[in-house]
């Protein structure tokens, strides 16, 4: 297939990598050649499909999604803007807690039932990879569910799905005030169950004051590193508990939030190359008013993804676009850089070298906009509409 009479945003070189009335040759699932159309060879085989100046940019990558749950949290919607707080709500037996109930009273039919149609509109938005999380199980059997689930989505759907463990996301009520406990007897043989079913794919954590403290986490990093598990963090998101200077000392793929990073964990990741992931999504939802440091991360060279933190509580958004428009507009990320986030950063967030560029030998999951330029991404709310999507090869 050749895919010509395209706007290309390529997101090769550290920016959009634009290519105008380009054209993309794809072989094998994988990108063949990419270039201007005027170039390209004589004789390339393929189907030709004139695009009419369409934008063609990478696949989406939502590197940060808790997509697999039951239940809603509308109420807690409504006492929030009532005037209780996330952590008030939490600490009242709400929030996630809340949601690990209706998720263990699922099974993994109903799970998978009540996934998809969330994953339908993420895909709706130019998503070709996402991951999920685990961790509304919070017990051995219900966070395998949820994985197995997670793992299911992608044969049910034309999408990439990474996994992760969460274990390490609340406290269920059975282990009130025994945190420890929890992470040693639950979370870590939980973790060890999903590796070796292979529902594992990377290892995160909360480390928050209303749930888990650094040496608990640390304990469950050195579980995933004896398992040979990458892993990330949910750090800094609304305390700083110095998590992300945690997870770059364990050379984590990512850390997450961190609207409370302070400077030695900026240092920190940018010295070992763990990415800034930042939910935009959460930051509204909870109506913070303290910012990530984008600034400082910039000048740090950190990079920084963007995603969706998909979830019932804190981020009841399926949206990329919107995510990416949200980094711009409350985090001051510029288009190019929040489409970065969306696509390149991301896909390192995840660890995957195989996608999140439009470049010759990669996987060929591209997203068509019915947009000429790819700044429209981040200016409309909610993005453009979607012309199709690209997986593997195949459209979509
Ligand atoms: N931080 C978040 O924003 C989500 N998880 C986390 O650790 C929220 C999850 C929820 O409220 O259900
Ligand atoms: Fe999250």
């Amino acid at each position: 297939m050749i895919l010509g009479n395209a706007m290309l945003a390529t997101m090769t070189a550290g920016g959009y990598g634009l290519v105008e009335r380009g054209a993309v040759a794809i072989a094998g699932g994988r990108i063949a050649w990419v270039g201007a159309g005027r170039d390209l060879p004589a004789g390339t085989p393929g189907e030709h499909i004139d695009l009419c100046g369409r934008l063609v940019t990478p696949g989406l990558i939502d590197c940060h999604t808790h997509a697999v749950f039951a239940g809603s949290r509308a109420r807690e919607f409504e006492l929030r803007l009532g005037g209780a707080s996330y952590e008030e709500v939490a600490r009242a037996g709400g929030g996630i807690v809340s949601t690990v109930r209706a998720t263990r009273a699922a099974d993994e039919a109903a799970l998978l039932a009540a996934a998809l149609p969330r994953v339908d509109r993420m895909l709706a938005g130019g998503a070709t990879t996402i991951e999920i999380k685990s961790g509304y199980g919070l017990d051995r059997e219900t966070e395998l569910a949820m994985l197995r689930v997670a793992r299911r989505i992608g044969r049910e759907r034309p999408v990439s799905v990474v996994t992760t463990f969460l274990g390490a996301h609340a406290v269920p009520p059975e282990f009130a005030g025994q945190a420890d406990a929890y992470i040693d007897e639950v979370a870590i043989p939980a973790l060890a169950a999903a590796h070796a079913e292979r529902l594992v794919d990377a290892v995160d954590g909360f480390c928050e004051g209303i749930a888990f403290s650094p040496g608990q986490i640390e304990r469950v990093f050195a579980a995933a590193k004896d398992l040979g598990l990458p892993v990330k963090l949910h750090a800094e998101q609304l305390s700083n508990t110095g998590g992300a200077a945690l997870a770059a000392r364990h050379g984590a793929l990512s850390a997450d939030h961190l609207e409370w990073l302070d400077a030695a964990g900026i240092a920190a990741m940018a010295a070992a190359g763990t990415v800034a992931v930042l939910l935009p999504g959460a930051f509204y939802t909870l109506r913070e008013t303290r910012l990530p440091p984008v600034a400082a991360l910039r000048a740090a060279g950190v990079p920084m993804a963007v995603a969706t933190d998909c979830n019932p509580g804190s981020s009841p958004m399926e949206s990329l676009p919107l995510a990416i428009n949200m980094a711009c507009t409350l985090f001051r990320l510029t288009p190019e850089e929040a489409l970065a986030g969306a696509t390149v950063q991301a896909a390192r967030a995840l660890g995957l070298a195989d996608r999140g560029r439009i470049s010759p030998g990669l996987r060929a999951d591209l997203a068509v906009w019915e947009a000429d330029h790819p700044a429209e991404i981040a200016y409309r709310i909610g993005g453009p509409p979607l012309h199709s999507r690209i997986v593997g090869g195949a459209p979509c």
